[in-house]
Formats: structure tokens, sequence, C-alpha cells
């Protein structure tokens, strides 16, 4: 293929996934406003949602994952959730009983639910759960790459570094850490609370190879991915970093940068259509 366009097929691939991205926050808000929701999270990893799901993430012959994802931080599901509406998985309808008794499309998703890996409320277990997945991929001898989800919050676990220095010692390739690194935990600023940088540095030291990116790029973040793939002795980590509500700006503005929206706190509508009119115009 010639250079221009190659160049000419990856600006189409970036609008799309743009577009993806758009959706999945569009799609987050529409759930959330019905009961409240992790909205500011789901609206800030939409742009890793739309890469992981619609360009890394290999296909099987069943319209499902050749590829495994692991979701560590539970309420981060709401991105998961966002994707699932615009891939099948899950019609709006049933997303929209999010948080409802006896939903099925639970806050934070259990083993076994579609879509879904691992019990993922208690945090901090994605990270050791995913690098012992990744051993045994190895160990069966599959091409399957493992990649998890966790955030700035659960790296203040124990657990988490016992895996990373599991992982690194057996020098996993096939795993990419995603680090949802946001400066929040439930109570406030990770960096006051307990501060967790430098988080590559820190992976570096047990093995990995680590890169920060803007977690709202989706530019750096397919560049990552590509990284990760190209690097054959190690496990991978990309720190992304990122903000509440990044995309949607009059709900970045008006809301608290807080771990949860509660129904009346937020004016839905004007999110909804600040969002449909990025929609439109990433459609032209
Ligand atoms: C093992 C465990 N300890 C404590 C909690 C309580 N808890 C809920 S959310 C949270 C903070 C999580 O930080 P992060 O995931 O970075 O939050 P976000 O940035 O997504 O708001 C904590 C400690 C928990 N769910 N599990
Ligand atoms: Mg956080």
């Amino acid at each position: 293929m010639s250079s221009a366009i190659e160049s000419g097929s990856n600006q189409k691939r970036i609008r799309e996934l743009k577009l993806l991205a758009a959706k999945i926050r569009r799609n987050v808000l529409d759930i959330c406003m019905q009961r409240g929701g992790y909205a500011g999270q789901g609206v800030a990893l939409a742009d890793i949602a739309a890469c992981l799901y619609f360009d890394e993430l290999r296909e099987d012959d069943n319209n499902w994952f050749h590829d495994r994802f692991v979701l560590s931080n539970g309420h981060d599901a709401i991105m998961c959730y966002g994707a699932f509406a615009e891939h099948g998985a899950y019609t709006m309808d049933a997303l929209r009983t999010y948080n409802a008794d006896g939903t099925v499309v639970d806050q934070s998703p259990i083993e076994g639910q579609l879509g879904f890996e691992i019990t993922a409320g208690s945090l901090g277990q994605g990270p050791s759960q995913s690098a012992g997945i990744a051993y045994g991929e190895r160990l069966k001898g599959s091409d399957k790459r493992v990649y998890c989800l966790f955030s700035d919050g659960e790296l203040q676990e124990g657990n988490v570094w016992e895996a990373a220095m599991f992982a690194g010692h057996q020098k996993l390739s096939n795993l990419v850490y995603i680090i949802d690194n946001n400066d929040l935990g439930a109570t406030g600023s990770t960096a006051t609370t307990l501060s967790v940088e430098p988080v590559p540095e820190k992976f570096e030291s047990f093995g990995f190879a680590a890169r920060r990116i803007n977690g709202n790029s989706i530019e750096e973040i397919l560049a990552a991915f590509e990284e990760a793939k190209s690097i054959r002795d190690k496990p991978y980590v990309m720190i992304c970093d990122t903000r509440l509500f990044v995309g949607i700006d009059c709900l970045q503005k008006t809301l608290p940068m807080a771990h949860y929206v509660a129904k009346a706190q937020a004016d839905w509508q004007a999110g909804l259509a600040e969002i449909e009119a990025t929609i439109e115009a990433l459609s032209q």
C-alpha cells in the first residue's frame, strides 16, 4: 500500500473511532440519567473503550472477542456498557435498567455476566487475575492477548504490586495493563490521599515496558497498543491520564470531580445535547 493511501486509511480509522467514542459517551449519559451512576468515568474512558473494543481486541467466529479483557475496577463497567450498546451485545433498553433492583446490568459486574471475566466490585483483583490468565494462555500455547483495565485508586492496593512482580518475573508479553490514572479515588485526589506516582517508573522497576499517554487521544491510545504488540519479552503498561467527563464540557464544568453522580446532580439533557452535536459533526 502506498504511504498516501495508508495514511488516508489511518485517518479514516481514527475518525471512525472518534465517532464511536462520541456514541459511547452518549450511551453512558443515557444509561446513567435513569438512576445515576459512574458517568464521569464512563465518559472519560470512551476513547479507550472505542479503541479497545472496535480496533484492538481481535474477534472470533461467534461475533465475540478472541483476545481477553479483564475489567478490574468494576464501577468502570459503564464504559463497557456504552461500548456494548454499539457492538450489539446489550440493547439500550436492557442497559437502561443499570442500577435498578433485580437487573442483570450491575454497576459492578459479576463473573459470568456477558462481557465480564471476573467479579470486580472488590477492587484490586484484576491485575493478579489477568496475570494468571495470561500465564495460563501462554502455557496452553495460545496466541490470545490479555488486557486489564484498572485504576489509580487500585494502585494503592498491595495485591496490584504482587501481580506486577509476577508478570515482570514471568515476562508476560501477552499482558497489557491499562491504568485509568485520573488522580481520583473514593474520597478525592490520589495525589493528596496517597500518591501513586511515579507510575511508569514503578512498573519499569518491576520489569514492564511502560508508557504514559493522554487517555483521551485516540492517536496515542492506538500507538500504545501497537507498541505493546511489538514488545516480545516484557508485559506492557499504558498509564492513561484522564479527567472525569472529558468530551462533554458542560458537565465537566458544572459537576464536582467526584467518584459518583446522583441522578439529581447533573443536567443530563444539556450533556446529551452537547454530545449529540459532537456526533453530528463527526458524522459529516
Ligand atoms: C478492596 C476494596 N477496597 C475499598 C473499596 C471501596 N472503594 C470504592 S471506590 C474506591 C476508590 C477507587 O478509586 P478509583 O477506582 O481510582 O476511583 P475513580 O477514579 O474511578 O473514581 C474505593 C477505595 C472497594 N470497592 N474495594
Ligand atoms: Mg481514579
